[in-house]
């Protein structure tokens, strides 16, 4: 049961986020798996990394000047097929070689995403691998669509606009058309106007990771008037066609489910293709998981030849306390009104583990708190007689019950930092800090 309890000393704690990796990156890595794969006696991600370590769109100048972490695990089975016995354990992005990240350990099962195909890869092909940036403006499904993909949840996703405030980035390996494909997602806030604060770091998150992927899957959603192209769409696609001229972009309509007839999508699609801007054009579901298979498709023959850079049980650059968090602040932002969720924030203090391993009963205690803005705020957090926050509790601790695979004691606390969205110190505490790339 959630405690509505408020901390009496500020007791922040900066967690260090990994930076996405950027196209230089991945070929850096590919090419350093490359050259491991060469070294009798190594461990390679991949047989035929050797073959491919410096082709590509993926600039290989760029890649040869950055630092490479080579991957430190081989990959034990094809990708596009289920393994034998039990599901996989989700895996987490290891940057350093084989140690598992900061809380990474998981028990969650990662669920094959329905409707992925199960045929035997073309074994001729050589393997792909890539960035793709997830962008759009917001609201449209990309962290659907990203969670879609992968068939788990590691992205918070909401009703409202602005919902994701980081860029994260989960894998995908799997069999394309074009052979055997891993592809890096990486989700990115919404595209929008507003200037300043956390707005303004939000926009510099997603215009950042749009400008250093091999490929952009430009988001919009098709709605049931099908009235054709939304002036913010427009202007997202102008923002970013600004920052990244010479990046390939995929046009994904996303919620096509809602259209009674799927040929009302034929106009829609005309007016987009009259602008000459895109590579290809999509339809896709996310909620249905519909059109993935060719979203991949589509998405693999924009990436560089190249081997695996990660191993392919890999699953997400987010640590499960980092996953918690957004969790914990989805349904922060699902539960209260108005302007509100956009000043709130979600710090996990404790994510204690040491019951875990309980064979009877495994137990994860996290603590987080609830940032907000006015004291005003908190009030309208804990609700009337605790209701709210209690509401809060009972829907995350659902869901991080179902991340973590075991029984979770959640704590929540409600605090305020005054006008923390506005303040560098502020978006600072809060870990809303931007990496040098
Ligand atoms: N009907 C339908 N709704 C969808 C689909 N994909 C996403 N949605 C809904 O659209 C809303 C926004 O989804 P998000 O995934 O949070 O959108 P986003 O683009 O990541 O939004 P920001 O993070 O705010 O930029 C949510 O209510 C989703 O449930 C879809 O395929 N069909
Ligand atoms: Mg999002």
């Amino acid at each position: 049961m959630p405690r509505q309890t408020e901390l009496k000393q500020p007791a922040f704690k900066q967690r260090k986020r990994q930076p996405t990796p950027s196209r230089a990156e991945t070929a850096a890595r590919r090419a350093a798996n490359a050259e491991a794969a060469a070294k009798p006696g190594k461990a390679s991600s991949s047989k035929a990394s050797s073959s491919k370590a410096s082709s590509s769109k993926a600039s290989s100048s760029k890649a040869s000047s950055s630092k490479a972490t080579p991957v430190g695990r081989a990959a034990k089975r094809p990708p596009g097929k289920k393994p034998a016995g039990p599901p996989p354990e989700a895996v987490f992005l290891d940057d350093g070689g084989g140690s598992a990240a900061d809380g990474a350990a998981s028990t969650a099962e990662r669920r094959k995403p329905k409707g992925r195909r199960g045929t035997a890869a073309p074994k001729a092909l050589p393997p792909r691998c890539g960035t793709v940036a997830l962008v759009g403006r917001p609201n449209v499904g990309k962290s659907s669509l990203l969670n879609a993909l992968l068939g788990q949840k590691i992205a918070a996703t909401t009703h409202k606009p602005q919902t994701t405030r980081r860029t994260l980035r989960g894998v995908l390996s799997t069999t394309s058309k074009h052979g055997p494909t891993q592809l890096v997602f990486v989700d990115t806030p919404g595209l929008h106007a507003e200037k300043g604060g956390l707005y303004s770091f939000m926009l510099d998150e997603a215009l950042d990771a749009a400008a250093d992927v091999d490929v952009l899957a430009f988001l919009v959603e098709v709605d049931r008037q099908t009235r054709g192209i939304m002036k913010v769409d427009e202007e997202a696609l102008q923002r970013l066609l600004q920052r990244a001229p010479k990046t390939p972009v995929v046009l994904v309509l996303n919620k096509i489910d809602v259209l009674s007839q799927k040929a009302a999508l034929l106009p829609v699609l005309q007016q987009w293709a009259l602008r000459g801007l895109f590579k290809a054009y999509v339809p896709v579901s996310a909620h249905e998981r519909d059109g993935l298979d060719d979203l991949v498709d589509e998405l693999a023959s924009w990436v560089p030849e190249g081997a695996f850079v990660f191993p392919e049980d890999s699953l997400t650059d987010q640590s499960e306390r980092d996953i918690a968090a957004e969790l914990i602040r989805e349904k922060v932002m699902l539960e209260l009104q108005q302007e509100i969720p956009y000043r709130t924030a979600v710090l996990v203090e404790h994510f204690d583990e040491s019951r875990r391993g309980d064979r009877r009963k495994p137990l994860v205690h996290v603590a987080a708190v609830v940032v907000v803005e006015r004291d005003s705020h908190k009030s309208m957090v804990i609700g009337k007689g605790g209701a709210r926050i209690k509401a809060i509790g009972q829907r995350a601790r659902k869901d991080l019950e179902h991340l973590l695979q075991c029984q979770v004691h959640l704590e929540l606390f409600v605090k305020v930092e005054a006008d923390w969205t506005q303040t560098p110190q502020g978006l600072r505490k809060l870990g809303y800090v931007r990496t040098n790339r």
